[in-house]
């Protein structure tokens, strides 16, 4: 199958590294975004979200005129569907941004057009993209109901990159591709070998989303794993980042590393996408979200002991007078990505509750979220640090870890990350 021109639907952290790397092997990309500030910035050649070299990639391919964005569909010859797929108040998916990106693109697609969902999705979504598809486009075949002879192909290739390492396991990750016939699957594939360095296993769509929800939700038990001991230990008086470095000499034992909380918007959703399919079967997955979701109340609550602490130990200290540092909002480490936080989720509790002080360090962003503004200051992390009577690291970011340690002397640290452990 030929493939000159592809459309992507969707221009956030994964449709818009997608649309830069097929721009990069010269594919004429038209990426499609309703947020006319994303696609304004794309066509000057900059990018509007923070991951490592993309900048350079996407002024390339808009300065050599591979990369175009619009917010109305255009023809193509494949369209890769890359929109948010959260979940609704009561943990269902919501599928309502697909249903949407699938309206839009109906009415310009054409026979021999291949259609790829790449958004992590619950089991039955492809399917369901298929039959909104089709009813937008009776005039048109889809696999559906008629197998290997349809007009258009459909296939789910779920994303798997890391944010902050996204360019590079775009082209070296393996990448699973679910058609709904085989030749949408080889179609599909064909597709991702313009730029994919790593294997193409072809499978099933529902298997291929059930994939993408598996290894969120393995990683997401894992870590609860952490979490949980981290509050186990912290009762016991052991140092859980010892322990864990400790036990990981175990040939067969890999812990992973404890921390505020999971976020994102992946590993944070994705399990309870299993979870509202099958909630008789999904205890384990269940009960694993539930501990990382409960980590970030727990490192409030020791937010709390430590200003009872200070004032027990400073006995004319009044509680207006304590600074407070946050040091880190966004979800994980050099990332300006503050989705499904926990680290925001911890400030904002603080920042209701606390009558002091607060200041907050983010590197990664230039003002503080809405929620926030009012009740607190962005300020440089030097400056966080020295002003600071309590020091709460929630993130790791590269800069943090830099701080000298003799810097903390006679300040309470909460270190949610282990970045600062003397143990090491
Ligand atoms: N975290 C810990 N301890 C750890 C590892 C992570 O607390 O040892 C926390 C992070 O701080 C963060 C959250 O978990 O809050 C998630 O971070 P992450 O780095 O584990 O994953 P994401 O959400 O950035 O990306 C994941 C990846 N999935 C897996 O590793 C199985 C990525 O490959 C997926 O493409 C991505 O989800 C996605 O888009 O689904």
């Amino acid at each position: 199958m030929n493939f000159e021109t592809i459309s992507v639907v969707g221009l956030g952290y994964i449709g818009l590294p997608t649309a830069a790397v097929f721009a990069a092997r010269k594919k004429r990309v038209i990426g499609i975004d309703v947020n006319e500030h994303a696609v304004a910035t794309i066509n000057r050649g900059e990018i509007h979200i923070v991951e490592p070299d993309l900048d350079m990639v996407v002024h390339a391919a808009v300065t050599e005129g591979y990369l175009r964005a619009t917010t109305t569909p255009e023809p193509a010859d494949a369209f890769l569907i890359a929109v948010p797929t959260p979940f609704k108040a009561d943990h269902e998916p919501d599928l309502s941004y697909i249903e949407a990106a699938s309206n839009a693109i109906a009415p310009v697609l054409a026979k021999g057009n291949l259609v790829i969902l790449e958004s992590t999705s619950p089991v039955g979504a492809t399917e369901a993209m298929a039959q909104w598809l089709a009813a937008a486009r009776p005039d048109l075949s889809f696999p559906q109901t008629h197998g290997e002879s349809s007009d258009i192909r459909i296939a789910h290739c779920p994303e798997r990159v890391l944010p902050g390492h996204v360019l590079r396991e775009l082209v070296e990750n393996d990448r699973i591709i679910g058609g709904m016939t085989r030749k949408c699957s080889e179609a599909a594939a064909a597709l991702y070998k313009t730029f994919v360095e790593g294997e193409c296993i072809v499978t099933d769509a529902r298997t291929a989303e059930m994939c993408k929800l598996t290894e969120n939700s393995f990683r997401d038990v894992n870590i609860a794993f952490a979490n949980e001991l981290s509050i186990i230990c912290d009762k016991l008086g052991i140092n859980v980042w010892e322990l864990v470095r400790l036990a990981n000499r175990h040939p067969r034992v890999n812990i992973l590393q404890p921390g505020p909380g999971v976020g994102g918007h992946c590993i944070a959703v994705d399990p309870w996408f299993i979870v509202s399919q099958t909630p008789e079967d999904a205890r384990l997955i269940r009960v694993a979200r539930e501990v990382n979701d409960g980590k970030p109340e727990w490192v409030v609550k020791k937010f709390e002991q430590s200003i009872q602490r200070l004032l027990s130990s400073n006995l004319g200290k009044s509680t207006e007078s304590i600074v407070v540092a946050c040091l880190g909002l966004a979800f994980k480490a050099d990332i300006d990505d503050l989705r499904e936080s926990p680290a925001l989720a911890i400030c904002q509790n603080i920042a209701e509750k606390f009558l002091g002080h607060l200041v907050v360090a983010e590197p990664n962003i230039a003002k503080l979220p809405c929620a926030l503004a009012s009740k607190a200051t962005l300020v440089d992390f030097r400056q966080a640090v020295e002003e600071a009577d309590i020091i709460i690291v929630l993130v790791d970011h590269k800069e943090f870890k830099a701080i000298a340690e003799n810097s903390l002397e006679k300040k309470i640290v909460i270190d949610t990350r282990g970045i600062w452990d003397i143990a090491k």
